[in-house]
């Protein structure tokens, strides 16, 4: 069968009227631009790009050079093209607006520019995470309130993730299709339409290290994970643990399992380790796409309010069975509480 690129994709979906030219535009150039991120990282050491950057990001958190690198390139890819009112990035505290010799556009993108950077002097796949927002009517010079609408508004979610071979993964809320880079021609080419993640699964990731710091409902679902056979759940569990979330994600995108990053005793009162707009709602939307669900532990991730541009949440997101498990456990002992 002849290969689909990605704008051969992107003029079906225009044409099938579910995204429009603006939309399909922003695309694009963002694809464009991790291919860009995607030559830098694969640079190593002989790129001059490894290590930090000597700089915190708003999070309080020291940025690799990559990190900077990745979030100038996706700037400069956007500042011209003409389909955005504003960019949002975990890599800077305020919203960034288009500069002004050039036109403004109708939609809004949210970005982490390199997820799971702490893993780049070490090699281990990275990515970038992306989501796209309607820009509401008449705003010209967005503020972060004109960004916080809940995931179920997202026009689109992305990743493309860095490893062996460079995919991007795509929604516009007509499901969830892969893209794999052709580095020969430098296009993205369809490698998978419609993804199910089936509903059960045997695979969970998790960082065990902070199992003393979990709430009891957490203690009590992984417990029973690693009983395994024998414990209440029959069979034998594997895990998985990348510490990179588009990694751990497009293993569950691929083959089914459940990542968790839930509440714990040392990141309570920060509201979770993940990023709600350019983490958690993106990877929701294309789980969801999928077949799979994501909630914060009680309730479902798309539906949550924004409060802040770089607030926190707990993920619960993969196979649709044991995510419902998890939550159901968390949602019992707070019934009980
Ligand atoms: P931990 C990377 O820093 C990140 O934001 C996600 O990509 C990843 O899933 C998580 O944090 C890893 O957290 O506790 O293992 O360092």
């Amino acid at each position: 069968m002849k290969p689909v690129s990605l704008i051969q994709f992107l003029i079906e979906e225009r044409r099938a009227g579910r995204i429009n030219a603006e939309l399909s535009l922003l695309i694009e150039v963002v694809a464009r631009a991790c291919k860009r991120i995607a030559v830098a990282t694969s640079k190593g050491a002989l790129g001059g790009v490894l290590g930090n950057a000597g700089s915190d990001n708003v999070q309080g958190e020291a940025q690799k050079k990559l990190d900077v690198i990745s979030n100038e390139i996706l700037l400069e890819a956007n500042a011209w093209g003409g389909h955005l009112a504003a960019c949002a990035s975990e890599e800077m505290e305020d919203p960034q607006p288009i500069p002004d010799m050039y036109p403004k556009g109708n939609h809004l993108l949210l970005f982490d520019p390199l997820d799971g950077s702490s893993n780049i002097d070490v090699n281990i796949s990275v990515g970038t995470i992306f989501s796209v927002l309607r820009c509401p009517d008449g705003v010209t010079e967005p503020k972060v309130e004109h960004f916080l609408q809940p995931g179920t508004q997202q026009l689109a979610a992305g990743y493309v993730v860095y490893g062996p071979a460079t995919l991007l993964v795509l929604t516009f809320g007509h499901g969830t299709h892969e893209f794999t880079l052709d580095r020969e021609v430098g296009s993205f080419v369809l490698s998978r339409r419609d993804i199910r993640i089936p509903e059960q699964t045997a695979e969970f990731a998790i960082n065990m290290s902070n199992q003393r710091h979990w709430e009891p409902p957490m203690q009590r679902y992984i417990g029973e994970l690693l009983a395994g056979k024998e414990g209440p759940r029959g069979k034998d569990y594997n895990m998985r643990w990348v510490a990179s979330m588009v990694a751990d994600v497009h293993r569950i995108v691929s083959r089914g399992g459940v990542f968790f990053y839930p509440l714990d005793a040392k990141i309570k009162a920060k509201g979770g380790k993940l990023r709600l707009m350019y983490e958690a709602n993106p990877m929701a939307f294309i789980v969801e796409q999928a077949g799979g669900a994501a909630t914060t532990g009680r309730e479902r991730i798309l539906e949550l309010r924004p409060t802040g541009l770089h607030q926190r949440v707990p993920v619960f997101l993969g196979s649709k069975a044991e995510v419902e498990v998890a939550t159901r456990y968390h949602r019992e002992a707070e019934a009980v509480q």
